[in-house]
């Protein structure tokens, strides 16, 4: 059959027709998407419950005026699977894909909340920062040159070559916020500090750094959008979904994402006052950046590559990841202000802690982006952020 944008029906008749329910089952389903880019429906009988997520033919966020490839469903369930394989208790499980309706079927993480939500709540989660430390060590390390066939790795990176969604994140973290641009959205109360950067050619210069390392630099299989929309977690369990932007790119990208996200809940907090809070989320910034370097070194030494088996190479290989990742949390702080695609930490503030919140953002963004060259530890966080204003 044709691709067809599914509606509650249509989704009940795919997950019939793949064999996921028997024909003559009561379902309930229910469109939940409130992504920016696809169709998600919950679909529920008597006795089992799973998720049906179709690609649009275009950005859900934007309309038809924005067109992307149906392809990013394939690669959001191959790189699920991928990933899946090689750090099985930290990703979603896809039961199904079918590649003429680019649609995935998924278990079901309803008795699980979004980690955004539970940011914003001001819950401290337990093992947060060692779970994602622990799944983006094992997977990006698998996917990496450290421990892959030359030839097989070459496979891999042509397999998930992923233009659109890099396009997006190209455009969206790199480019557009660093001038005038239709795609932006910036808040009024933010609109002369956006001016300001737009004039900083020391910033502008490391921004196009990071530009062409993500456009060059193919490390290993990245998920791509480690956003704290991104991870489900409950007692005991956490789960990244959405892996649609994945491609081959520098690991620190990844790991950058973890720590920009949970620098914007800070941002929230820290202007709320809450200080107890704001402080639990720096001492798992740390804890994630040490429990990846540790853990990726750790594999690091097992490399298959004997070339790459040099303790004093692997250092630099490390420390080199942590500029990156640094640089990177940075462009999200500021892209997440100034861009398309703003977050609930900050967006949820009354508009006078919103403006106070996004200042903070966006001068710790541009501190971490300037410095990170330079980083050569972890501390380098903990300086900058001792020197953010009081609210
Ligand atoms: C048009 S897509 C906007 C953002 O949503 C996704 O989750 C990515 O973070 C992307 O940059
Ligand atoms: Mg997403």
């Amino acid at each position: 059959m044709p691709y067809q944008a599914f509606d509650s029906l249509a989704a009940v008749a795919f997950a019939k027709q793949r064999g996921l329910i028997a024909a003559d089952a009561d379902v309930s389903c229910r469109e939940i998407g409130d992504g920016n880019l696809n169709l998600v429906f919950h679909l529920q009988t008597a006795d089992s419950s799973f998720i049906v997520k179709q690609a649009l033919p275009y950005a859900r966020c934007v309309g038809e005026s924005w067109p992307l490839s149906l392809e990013r469903a394939r690669i959001e369930a191959e790189v699920l699977k991928a990933h899946g394989k090689v750090a099985p208790e930290w990703v979603v499980k896809v039961l199904d894909f079918d590649l003429e309706q680019y649609a995935m079927v998924e278990e079901d993480l309803s008795h699980l909340e979004l980690l955004r939500k539970r940011l914003i709540n001001a819950e401290k989660v337990d093992n947060m920062g060692q779970n994602l430390a622990d799944y983006l060590a094992d997977s990006l390390y698998a996917y990496s040159d450290f421990e892959l066939d030359p030839k097989q790795k070459k496979a891999l990176v042509s397999q998930f070559i992923n233009p659109d969604l890099c396009l997006i994140t190209e455009d969206l973290f790199f480019t557009d916020p660093y001038r005038e641009h239709e795609r932006n959205d910036i808040f009024p109360a933010s609109r002369q500090s956006a001016e300001a950067l737009w004039q900083d050619d020391e910033l502008l210069a490391r921004v196009a750094e990071l530009k062409v390392h993500f456009l060059s630099c193919p490390q290993s299989l990245l998920h791509g959008d480690v956003h704290s929309g991104s991870v489900f977690s409950g007692p005991g369990e956490l789960k990244v979904i959405d892996a649609e932007f994945g491609f081959f790119g520098p690991i620190g990208f990844d790991v950058g994402s973890v720590i920009g996200n949970l620098l914007l809940a800070w941002c929230r907090h820290h202007t709320l006052g809450n200080e107890a809070y704001a402080a639990w989320l720096v001492e798992q910034c740390l804890v994630f950046w040490q429990r990846f370097e540790s853990r990726f070194s750790a594999l690091l030494k097992g490399s298959k590559d004997v070339a790459l088996v040099n303790a004093r190479y692997q250092r630099r290989f490390v420390a080199k990841v942590l500029q990156d990742t640094l640089g990177y949390a940075g462009t999200e702080l500021i892209r997440r202000t100034l861009g398309l695609a703003h977050v609930a930490d900050i967006t949820s503030l009354d508009d006078e802690l919103r403006a106070k919140a996004e200042q903070q953002a966006l001068s710790l963004g541009k501190a971490l982006v300037l410095a990170s060259d330079e980083a050569t530890s972890i501390g380098l966080l903990s300086e900058l952020l001792k020197k953010a204003p009081v609210s």
